[in-house]
């Protein structure tokens, strides 16, 4: 009997003249003949295929917003820094990172897409660390 190509699969029985059928698991593309038959003198009219991962990346970036990582038999999307994920694992939305203790600014917090920026109110000056506030030392 036969063995089915490695991430894949065969239907059928190997009595003289049946046909055996190859399948490949979701994300691989089957290379080669799709089925082979059995002859009278016992050999196999085909040699077995083989399945190839699919590269979905190469298909308009998977569909991912911003990176897509080829995986074996799948892939995954992910987002540049500043960015999350949505649940439908496709798309990228920012982060508003003032959302979260204030983006660390010890007063204002100002999201942008992307990033986020710390301001200070009036009378105070943005230290070199771009979140503390310091009193102006002119
Ligand atoms: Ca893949």
């Amino acid at each position: 009997m036969l063995l089915p190509p490695i991430n894949g699969g065969l239907s059928g029985t190997n009595f003289y003249m049946d046909t055996v059928v190859f399948t490949c698991d979701v994300g691989y593309d089957l290379i080669g003949d799709p089925s082979s038959t059995c002859q009278a003198d016992r050999s196999w009219s085909r040699n077995v295929p083989s399945c190839s991962d699919i590269d979905e990346c190469l298909n308009a970036n998977g569909g991912c917003d911003h990176a897509c990582t080829n995986t074996a038999g799948s892939f995954y999307c992910s987002c540049v820094a500043g960015f999350t994920l949505n649940e439908d694992r496709f798309s990228c939305d920012d982060i508003n990172e003032c959302n979260f203790g204030n983006g660390g600014c010890q007063h204002n917090c100002h999201n942008v897409i992307g990033s986020f920026q710390c301001s200070c109110m009036i009378g105070y000056e943005l230290s070199a660390d771009g979140f503390a506030c310091c009193v102006c030392v002119a």
